[in-house]
Protein backbone atom coordinates (compact mmCIF):
# COMPACT_ATOMS: atom_id res chain seq x y z
CA UNK A 1 0.00 0.00 0.00
CA UNK A 2 1.07 3.37 -0.80
CA UNK A 3 -0.02 6.89 -0.23
CA UNK A 4 1.18 9.78 -2.43
CA UNK A 5 0.55 12.91 -0.20
CA UNK A 6 0.50 16.69 -1.21
CA UNK A 7 0.95 16.25 -4.72
CA UNK A 8 -0.87 18.22 -7.68
CA UNK A 9 -2.93 15.24 -9.68
CA UNK A 10 -2.54 16.04 -13.38
CA UNK A 11 -5.62 15.22 -15.28
CA UNK A 12 -6.54 16.05 -19.43
CA UNK A 13 -9.15 18.47 -17.64
CA UNK A 14 -7.16 20.16 -15.10
CA UNK A 15 -4.92 19.85 -12.02
CA UNK A 16 -6.23 19.59 -8.18
CA UNK A 17 -4.38 18.89 -5.29
CA UNK A 18 -5.59 15.44 -3.64
CA UNK A 19 -3.75 12.60 -1.86
CA UNK A 20 -4.09 9.15 -4.03
CA UNK A 21 -4.02 5.93 -1.93
CA UNK A 22 -2.92 2.51 -4.15
CA UNK A 23 -3.34 -0.79 -2.52
CA UNK A 24 -2.90 -4.12 -4.21
CA UNK A 25 -1.53 -2.27 -7.78
CA UNK A 26 -4.57 -0.57 -8.03
CA UNK A 27 -5.75 3.42 -7.24
CA UNK A 28 -8.21 2.97 -4.51
CA UNK A 29 -9.13 6.54 -3.07
CA UNK A 30 -8.31 9.83 -4.06
CA UNK A 31 -8.88 13.02 -2.10
CA UNK A 32 -7.88 16.23 -0.55
CA UNK A 33 -6.56 14.34 3.09
CA UNK A 34 -6.15 10.74 3.37
CA UNK A 35 -4.80 9.90 6.67
CA UNK A 36 -2.00 6.93 6.02
CA UNK A 37 -3.36 3.64 7.13
CA UNK A 38 -1.46 1.80 9.25
CA UNK A 39 1.83 -0.14 7.62
CA UNK A 40 1.18 2.41 4.65
CA UNK A 41 4.07 3.68 2.98
CA UNK A 42 4.09 7.41 2.68
CA UNK A 43 5.70 9.40 -0.52
CA UNK A 44 5.46 13.07 0.04
CA UNK A 45 4.76 14.68 -3.65
CA UNK A 46 4.67 18.35 -2.31
CA UNK A 47 5.91 20.85 -5.22
CA UNK A 48 5.44 17.71 -7.63
CA UNK A 49 3.46 17.18 -10.58
CA UNK A 50 1.36 13.71 -10.03
CA UNK A 51 0.85 12.40 -13.42
CA UNK A 52 -0.93 9.04 -14.91
CA UNK A 53 1.66 6.29 -16.24
CA UNK A 54 3.00 7.51 -20.13
CA UNK A 55 2.06 5.05 -22.71
CA UNK A 56 3.99 5.03 -25.22
CA UNK A 57 1.89 3.48 -28.73
CA UNK A 58 5.12 3.24 -31.09
CA UNK A 59 8.24 1.30 -30.06
CA UNK A 60 10.57 -1.57 -32.29
CA UNK A 61 12.24 -3.17 -29.49
CA UNK A 62 14.51 -6.19 -30.80
CA UNK A 63 13.50 -5.88 -34.60
CA UNK A 64 15.62 -6.59 -37.90
CA UNK A 65 16.37 -3.84 -40.02
CA UNK A 66 18.74 -3.65 -42.61
CA UNK A 67 20.63 -6.45 -41.68
CA UNK A 68 21.25 -5.94 -38.27
CA UNK A 69 18.59 -5.49 -35.08
CA UNK A 70 18.04 -2.86 -33.00
CA UNK A 71 20.45 -2.29 -29.75
CA UNK A 72 17.59 -2.10 -27.57
CA UNK A 73 15.35 -5.44 -26.93
CA UNK A 74 12.35 -5.45 -24.67
CA UNK A 75 14.81 -5.52 -21.49
CA UNK A 76 16.72 -2.86 -22.27
CA UNK A 77 14.09 -1.06 -23.86
CA UNK A 78 11.75 -1.23 -21.22
CA UNK A 79 13.81 -0.53 -18.46
CA UNK A 80 14.61 2.90 -20.21
CA UNK A 81 11.03 3.44 -20.78
CA UNK A 82 9.88 2.70 -17.07
CA UNK A 83 13.35 4.99 -16.09
CA UNK A 84 11.68 8.36 -17.85
CA UNK A 85 7.78 7.42 -16.59
CA UNK A 86 6.50 5.49 -19.09
CA UNK A 87 4.84 2.49 -17.81
CA UNK A 88 3.31 1.13 -20.37
CA UNK A 89 4.83 0.44 -24.34
CA UNK A 90 2.96 -0.96 -27.24
CA UNK A 91 5.13 -2.72 -29.76
CA UNK A 92 4.96 -4.17 -33.08
CA UNK A 93 4.32 -7.65 -33.57
CA UNK A 94 5.14 -8.67 -37.14
CA UNK A 95 3.82 -11.57 -39.98
CA UNK A 96 6.53 -11.21 -42.39
CA UNK A 97 5.78 -12.63 -46.23
CA UNK A 98 4.37 -16.43 -45.55
CA UNK A 99 3.98 -15.86 -41.76
CA UNK A 100 0.54 -16.35 -40.07
CA UNK A 101 -0.49 -13.63 -38.26
CA UNK A 102 -0.70 -15.73 -35.09
CA UNK A 103 2.65 -16.93 -35.67
CA UNK A 104 3.95 -12.64 -36.40
CA UNK A 105 2.56 -12.52 -32.61
CA UNK A 106 3.43 -15.39 -30.98
CA UNK A 107 7.29 -14.41 -32.04
CA UNK A 108 6.70 -11.38 -30.06
CA UNK A 109 5.46 -12.75 -27.07
CA UNK A 110 8.59 -14.78 -27.23
CA UNK A 111 10.84 -11.55 -27.90
CA UNK A 112 8.92 -9.71 -24.76
CA UNK A 113 10.83 -13.47 -22.52
CA UNK A 114 13.90 -11.29 -22.38
CA UNK A 115 12.04 -9.94 -19.40
CA UNK A 116 9.82 -6.42 -19.58
CA UNK A 117 10.53 -3.45 -16.74
CA UNK A 118 7.00 -1.82 -17.77
CA UNK A 119 3.57 -2.94 -18.93
CA UNK A 120 3.96 -3.93 -22.73
CA UNK A 121 1.07 -4.66 -25.52
CA UNK A 122 1.34 -5.19 -29.42
CA UNK A 123 -0.37 -4.22 -32.58
CA UNK A 124 -0.09 -6.84 -35.42
CA UNK A 125 1.59 -5.43 -38.74
CA UNK A 126 0.31 -6.55 -41.66
CA UNK A 127 2.26 -7.21 -44.89
CA UNK A 128 0.17 -9.72 -47.14
CA UNK A 129 -3.53 -10.02 -47.44
CA UNK A 130 -5.30 -13.31 -48.47
CA UNK A 131 -8.41 -14.90 -46.98
CA UNK A 132 -6.59 -16.81 -44.24
CA UNK A 133 -5.06 -13.57 -43.18
CA UNK A 134 -8.32 -12.02 -42.90
CA UNK A 135 -9.95 -14.36 -40.91
CA UNK A 136 -7.18 -14.22 -38.05
CA UNK A 137 -8.12 -10.85 -37.75
CA UNK A 138 -10.40 -11.65 -34.69
CA UNK A 139 -7.82 -14.22 -33.62
CA UNK A 140 -5.76 -11.10 -32.91
CA UNK A 141 -8.41 -9.02 -31.29
CA UNK A 142 -9.08 -12.10 -29.07
CA UNK A 143 -5.24 -12.23 -28.09
CA UNK A 144 -5.37 -8.30 -27.20
CA UNK A 145 -3.13 -7.12 -30.28
CA UNK A 146 -6.53 -5.72 -31.06
CA UNK A 147 -4.85 -2.28 -32.99
CA UNK A 148 -2.81 -3.10 -36.96
CA UNK A 149 -0.13 -1.37 -38.51
CA UNK A 150 0.47 -1.08 -42.47
CA UNK A 151 2.91 0.23 -44.31
CA UNK A 152 3.31 2.61 -47.95
CA UNK A 153 6.83 2.02 -48.15
CA UNK A 154 9.97 -0.34 -47.27
CA UNK A 155 9.52 -4.18 -48.21
CA UNK A 156 6.52 -4.33 -45.98
CA UNK A 157 4.58 -2.10 -47.58
CA UNK A 158 1.41 -2.94 -48.99
CA UNK A 159 -0.43 -1.69 -52.06
CA UNK A 160 -3.67 0.55 -52.72
CA UNK A 161 -5.93 -2.48 -53.22
CA UNK A 162 -4.36 -4.46 -50.50
CA UNK A 163 -5.06 -0.81 -47.84
CA UNK A 164 -8.81 -1.19 -48.94
CA UNK A 165 -9.70 -4.15 -48.42
CA UNK A 166 -7.28 -4.48 -44.60
CA UNK A 167 -9.48 -1.44 -43.83
CA UNK A 168 -12.41 -2.60 -45.16
CA UNK A 169 -12.39 -5.73 -43.10
CA UNK A 170 -10.78 -3.98 -39.73
CA UNK A 171 -14.20 -1.70 -39.97
CA UNK A 172 -16.26 -5.34 -39.96
CA UNK A 173 -14.05 -6.21 -36.91
CA UNK A 174 -14.49 -2.88 -35.31
CA UNK A 175 -10.75 -1.90 -35.16
CA UNK A 176 -8.60 0.03 -37.12
CA UNK A 177 -5.13 0.36 -38.13
CA UNK A 178 -1.95 2.74 -38.08
CA UNK A 179 -0.48 3.72 -41.01
CA UNK A 180 3.51 4.75 -42.08
CA UNK A 181 2.69 6.79 -45.17
CA UNK A 182 5.65 7.87 -47.61
CA UNK A 183 5.09 7.53 -50.94
CA UNK A 184 7.44 4.84 -52.19
CA UNK A 185 7.63 5.09 -56.14
CA UNK A 186 8.67 8.43 -55.13
CA UNK A 187 11.40 7.79 -52.56
CA UNK A 188 12.82 4.96 -54.76
CA UNK A 189 13.07 6.91 -57.76
CA UNK A 190 15.10 9.70 -55.61
CA UNK A 191 17.15 7.05 -54.18
CA UNK A 192 18.36 5.44 -57.29
CA UNK A 193 19.02 9.30 -58.89
CA UNK A 194 21.07 10.24 -55.46
CA UNK A 195 22.88 6.73 -55.61
CA UNK A 196 23.92 6.69 -58.69
CA UNK A 197 26.22 9.81 -57.90
CA UNK A 198 29.32 8.65 -56.15
CA UNK A 199 29.16 11.74 -53.56
CA UNK A 200 25.64 11.61 -53.33
CA UNK A 201 25.46 8.10 -52.32
CA UNK A 202 27.99 8.61 -49.20
CA UNK A 203 26.12 11.49 -48.15
CA UNK A 204 23.78 11.48 -44.78
CA UNK A 205 21.49 14.03 -46.13
CA UNK A 206 20.68 12.17 -49.34
CA UNK A 207 18.39 10.45 -46.70
CA UNK A 208 16.44 13.34 -46.12
CA UNK A 209 16.69 14.63 -49.91
CA UNK A 210 14.84 11.57 -51.65
CA UNK A 211 12.02 11.83 -48.73
CA UNK A 212 10.47 14.95 -48.90
CA UNK A 213 7.66 16.29 -47.06
CA UNK A 214 5.76 15.95 -50.33
CA UNK A 215 5.81 11.91 -50.25
CA UNK A 216 4.60 11.81 -47.19
CA UNK A 217 1.82 14.36 -47.33
CA UNK A 218 0.99 12.16 -50.99
CA UNK A 219 0.91 9.03 -48.89
CA UNK A 220 -1.33 10.44 -45.67
CA UNK A 221 -4.11 12.13 -48.75
CA UNK A 222 -3.84 8.59 -50.39
CA UNK A 223 -4.45 6.83 -47.34
CA UNK A 224 -7.52 9.23 -46.30
CA UNK A 225 -8.79 8.59 -49.28
CA UNK A 226 -9.02 4.75 -49.27
CA UNK A 227 -10.68 5.40 -45.26
CA UNK A 228 -13.26 7.09 -47.08
CA UNK A 229 -14.23 4.77 -49.33
CA UNK A 230 -13.33 2.11 -46.51
CA UNK A 231 -15.84 4.33 -44.30
CA UNK A 232 -13.50 3.51 -41.63
CA UNK A 233 -11.21 5.80 -38.88
CA UNK A 234 -7.60 5.87 -39.62
CA UNK A 235 -4.72 6.43 -37.82
CA UNK A 236 -1.68 8.24 -39.01
CA UNK A 237 1.75 7.72 -37.32
CA UNK A 238 4.67 9.76 -36.77
CA UNK A 239 3.12 12.83 -38.86
CA UNK A 240 6.75 14.93 -39.15
CA UNK A 241 5.21 18.29 -41.17
CA UNK A 242 2.71 21.00 -42.02
CA UNK A 243 2.22 19.41 -44.93
CA UNK A 244 0.93 16.59 -44.02
CA UNK A 245 -1.60 18.00 -41.64
CA UNK A 246 -2.99 19.70 -44.42
CA UNK A 247 -3.94 16.40 -45.57
CA UNK A 248 -5.78 15.40 -42.47
CA UNK A 249 -7.34 18.51 -42.48
CA UNK A 250 -8.92 18.26 -45.92
CA UNK A 251 -10.17 14.61 -44.34
CA UNK A 252 -11.62 15.74 -41.59
CA UNK A 253 -13.41 18.87 -43.33
CA UNK A 254 -14.85 15.88 -45.12
CA UNK A 255 -16.03 14.20 -41.93
CA UNK A 256 -13.57 11.42 -41.75
CA UNK A 257 -11.97 10.14 -38.13
CA UNK A 258 -8.53 10.08 -38.55
CA UNK A 259 -6.17 10.29 -35.30
CA UNK A 260 -2.57 11.52 -35.21
CA UNK A 261 0.31 10.99 -33.39
CA UNK A 262 3.54 12.67 -34.01
CA UNK A 263 6.38 12.80 -32.06
CA UNK A 264 9.19 14.41 -30.12
CA UNK A 265 11.69 14.02 -32.74
CA UNK A 266 9.81 15.87 -35.15
CA UNK A 267 8.91 18.82 -32.53
CA UNK A 268 12.40 19.57 -31.30
CA UNK A 269 15.01 18.36 -34.00
CA UNK A 270 15.48 19.46 -37.75
CA UNK A 271 16.74 18.12 -40.46
CA UNK A 272 19.99 20.39 -40.34
CA UNK A 273 21.29 17.85 -38.26
CA UNK A 274 21.72 15.79 -41.57
CA UNK A 275 24.43 18.14 -42.63
CA UNK A 276 26.89 17.53 -39.83
CA UNK A 277 30.06 16.11 -39.50
CA UNK A 278 31.39 13.43 -39.86
CA UNK A 279 29.30 10.62 -40.87
CA UNK A 280 28.53 9.49 -37.42
CA UNK A 281 27.32 12.50 -36.40
CA UNK A 282 24.50 12.84 -38.71
CA UNK A 283 23.75 9.27 -39.29
CA UNK A 284 22.88 9.25 -35.85
CA UNK A 285 19.36 11.27 -36.92
CA UNK A 286 18.57 9.00 -40.14
CA UNK A 287 15.15 7.98 -39.13
CA UNK A 288 11.95 7.49 -41.55
CA UNK A 289 10.11 9.73 -42.49
CA UNK A 290 12.73 12.51 -41.27
CA UNK A 291 13.55 15.31 -39.53
CA UNK A 292 11.96 18.45 -41.00
CA UNK A 293 12.02 21.93 -40.78
CA UNK A 294 11.68 24.39 -38.04
CA UNK A 295 8.51 25.76 -39.22
CA UNK A 296 7.37 22.48 -39.45
CA UNK A 297 7.97 21.81 -35.45
CA UNK A 298 6.10 24.83 -34.99
CA UNK A 299 3.35 23.62 -37.22
CA UNK A 300 2.94 20.56 -34.88
CA UNK A 301 3.28 22.26 -31.78
CA UNK A 302 0.47 24.17 -32.50
CA UNK A 303 -1.59 21.46 -33.97
CA UNK A 304 -0.79 19.56 -30.61
CA UNK A 305 -2.47 22.65 -28.14
CA UNK A 306 -5.28 22.91 -31.04
CA UNK A 307 -6.09 19.31 -30.94
CA UNK A 308 -5.26 18.01 -34.17
CA UNK A 309 -2.80 15.65 -33.05
CA UNK A 310 -3.83 13.43 -30.41
CA UNK A 311 -0.63 11.42 -29.29
CA UNK A 312 3.05 11.86 -28.86
CA UNK A 313 4.37 8.44 -29.02
CA UNK A 314 8.30 8.01 -29.90
CA UNK A 315 9.12 5.28 -32.90
CA UNK A 316 11.79 4.42 -30.35
CA UNK A 317 13.93 2.36 -33.08
CA UNK A 318 17.59 2.40 -31.87
CA UNK A 319 21.07 1.75 -33.97
CA UNK A 320 24.46 2.51 -32.28
CA UNK A 321 27.09 4.35 -34.29
CA UNK A 322 28.60 0.95 -35.47
CA UNK A 323 25.47 -0.31 -36.56
CA UNK A 324 24.53 3.18 -38.68
CA UNK A 325 27.98 2.70 -40.22
CA UNK A 326 27.32 -0.06 -42.48
CA UNK A 327 25.66 2.55 -44.27
CA UNK A 328 29.22 4.64 -44.47
CA UNK A 329 29.54 3.85 -48.24
CA UNK A 330 25.51 4.10 -49.39
CA UNK A 331 23.09 6.51 -47.48
CA UNK A 332 20.34 3.53 -48.18
CA UNK A 333 21.96 1.01 -46.39
CA UNK A 334 21.98 3.53 -42.77
CA UNK A 335 19.45 1.26 -40.10
CA UNK A 336 16.76 4.09 -39.92
CA UNK A 337 15.74 5.12 -36.14
CA UNK A 338 16.53 6.56 -33.33
CA UNK A 339 15.96 5.83 -29.59
CA UNK A 340 13.29 8.22 -27.69
CA UNK A 341 11.40 5.86 -25.10
CA UNK A 342 13.40 7.20 -22.23
CA UNK A 343 13.18 11.19 -22.82
CA UNK A 344 9.87 11.54 -24.04
CA UNK A 345 7.92 12.27 -21.11
CA UNK A 346 10.65 14.98 -19.75
CA UNK A 347 11.38 16.62 -23.36
CA UNK A 348 7.15 17.26 -23.64
CA UNK A 349 7.43 18.61 -20.29
CA UNK A 350 10.87 20.78 -20.53
CA UNK A 351 10.37 22.01 -24.76
CA UNK A 352 6.44 21.89 -24.44
CA UNK A 353 5.19 23.08 -21.13
CA UNK A 354 7.95 24.63 -19.26
CA UNK A 355 8.14 26.64 -22.65
CA UNK A 356 4.62 27.88 -22.37
CA UNK A 357 3.99 25.82 -25.96
CA UNK A 358 0.87 23.31 -24.29
CA UNK A 359 -0.57 23.08 -21.30
CA UNK A 360 0.49 20.12 -18.62
CA UNK A 361 -3.21 19.18 -19.39
CA UNK A 362 -2.86 18.99 -22.74
CA UNK A 363 1.42 16.91 -22.10
CA UNK A 364 -1.17 14.35 -19.73
CA UNK A 365 -3.57 14.45 -22.86
CA UNK A 366 -1.31 13.23 -25.44
CA UNK A 367 1.03 10.88 -23.65
CA UNK A 368 -1.90 9.10 -20.87
CA UNK A 369 -5.43 9.59 -21.66
CA UNK A 370 -5.64 9.75 -25.14
CA UNK A 371 -3.24 7.31 -26.05
CA UNK A 372 -5.19 4.36 -23.54
CA UNK A 373 -8.41 5.43 -25.17
CA UNK A 374 -7.61 5.18 -28.93
CA UNK A 375 -5.70 1.63 -28.27
CA UNK A 376 -8.52 0.55 -26.13
CA UNK A 377 -6.70 0.22 -22.46
CA UNK A 378 -8.81 2.69 -21.00
CA UNK A 379 -9.88 3.30 -17.53
CA UNK A 380 -7.03 0.33 -16.55
CA UNK A 381 -4.79 2.58 -17.89
CA UNK A 382 -4.26 6.39 -18.86
CA UNK A 383 -5.43 8.01 -15.87
CA UNK A 384 -5.58 8.56 -12.18
CA UNK A 385 -9.08 7.19 -10.97
CA UNK A 386 -9.99 4.72 -8.57
CA UNK A 387 -9.86 1.04 -10.31
CA UNK A 388 -7.36 2.19 -12.62
CA UNK A 389 -4.00 0.37 -12.70
CA UNK A 390 -1.49 2.52 -9.94
CA UNK A 391 0.85 3.51 -12.62
CA UNK A 392 2.14 6.55 -11.64
CA UNK A 393 4.83 8.95 -12.52
CA UNK A 394 5.78 12.17 -9.69
CA UNK A 395 7.38 15.16 -11.90
CA UNK A 396 9.74 17.70 -10.40
CA UNK A 397 9.24 20.95 -12.36
CA UNK A 398 11.71 22.36 -10.54
CA UNK A 399 14.50 19.96 -11.27
CA UNK A 400 16.82 20.67 -13.67
CA UNK A 401 18.93 17.40 -15.52
CA UNK A 402 21.63 17.57 -18.31
CA UNK A 403 20.42 14.81 -21.17
CA UNK A 404 23.82 12.61 -21.07
CA UNK A 405 24.68 9.53 -22.55
CA UNK A 406 26.50 8.75 -19.39
CA UNK A 407 23.28 8.41 -17.51
CA UNK A 408 21.12 6.98 -20.17
CA UNK A 409 19.39 3.75 -19.49
CA UNK A 410 19.35 2.94 -23.16
CA UNK A 411 21.81 0.48 -24.59
CA UNK A 412 22.66 2.71 -27.55
CA UNK A 413 25.80 4.79 -27.41
CA UNK A 414 25.25 7.76 -28.37
CA UNK A 415 21.55 10.47 -26.63
CA UNK A 416 20.55 12.13 -29.74
CA UNK A 417 19.57 15.13 -27.90
CA UNK A 418 22.96 15.38 -25.84
CA UNK A 419 23.61 18.29 -23.79
CA UNK A 420 19.94 19.33 -23.88
CA UNK A 421 19.01 21.05 -20.21
CA UNK A 422 15.80 19.16 -19.07
CA UNK A 423 13.89 21.77 -17.12
CA UNK A 424 12.33 19.10 -14.99
CA UNK A 425 13.08 15.52 -13.53
CA UNK A 426 10.89 11.97 -13.15
CA UNK A 427 11.49 12.00 -9.43
CA UNK A 428 9.41 8.23 -9.14
CA UNK A 429 7.66 6.39 -11.30
CA UNK A 430 5.03 3.16 -9.94
CA UNK A 431 4.02 0.02 -11.83
CA UNK A 432 0.88 -0.71 -10.20
CA UNK A 433 1.89 -0.03 -7.03
CA UNK A 434 5.31 -0.94 -7.29
CA UNK A 435 8.39 1.83 -7.15
CA UNK A 436 10.12 1.04 -9.92
CA UNK A 437 12.41 3.97 -11.34
CA UNK A 438 13.90 7.11 -9.41
CA UNK A 439 15.40 9.98 -11.09
CA UNK A 440 15.82 8.20 -13.95
CA UNK A 441 17.44 5.20 -12.97
CA UNK A 442 15.90 1.67 -12.29
CA UNK A 443 15.00 0.36 -8.80
CA UNK A 444 12.85 -2.38 -9.88
CA UNK A 445 13.56 -4.94 -13.06
CA UNK A 446 11.26 -7.10 -14.82
CA UNK A 447 7.91 -6.20 -13.03
CA UNK A 448 5.83 -5.65 -16.79
CA UNK A 449 2.68 -7.66 -17.35
CA UNK A 450 1.19 -7.70 -21.34
CA UNK A 451 -1.69 -5.48 -21.65
CA UNK A 452 -4.66 -7.22 -23.26
CA UNK A 453 -6.67 -4.73 -25.35
CA UNK A 454 -9.60 -3.92 -25.72
CA UNK A 455 -11.43 -1.83 -29.31
CA UNK A 456 -10.07 1.24 -29.70
CA UNK A 457 -12.42 3.97 -28.81
CA UNK A 458 -13.00 6.82 -31.31
CA UNK A 459 -12.89 9.83 -29.40
N1 LIG B 1 11.00 4.40 -39.11
C1 LIG B 1 12.25 4.30 -38.65
O1 LIG B 1 13.01 5.23 -38.76
N2 LIG B 1 12.60 3.15 -38.05
C2 LIG B 1 11.75 2.05 -37.84
C3 LIG B 1 10.45 2.12 -38.49
C4 LIG B 1 10.10 3.41 -39.06
O2 LIG B 1 9.00 3.60 -39.48
ZN1 LIG C 1 7.75 2.86 -36.30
Amino acid sequence: MILIKNGTLVSPDGCRRADLLADEGKIVKIAGRIEAPEGCEVKDAAGMLVFPGFIDAHTHFDLHVAGTVTIDDFASGTKAAVAGGTTTIIDFGTAYPGETLNEGLDNWFRKAEAGCSCDYGFHQTITEWNEAISAEIPDMIGRGASTFKIYMTYDTQIDDATILKVLQRLKECGTTTGCHCENSGLIDTLREEYSSDPEKKRAVSSHYLTRPDSAEAEAIGRYCYLAEVADEPVIDVHLTCAKGLDEIRAARARGQKVYVETCPQYLVMDDSLYEREPFEEASRYVCAPPLRKKSDQDALWKAIRDGEIQTVSTDHCSFTTEQKRLGKEDFRKIPGGMPGVELRGPVMYSEGVAKGRISVEKMCEVLCGNPARLYGMYPQKGTLSVGSDADIVILDPSAHRLVSVETQVSRCDYAPLEGMELSCAIAAVYLRGTLVAEDGRVVCENQGRYVKRGLPEYF
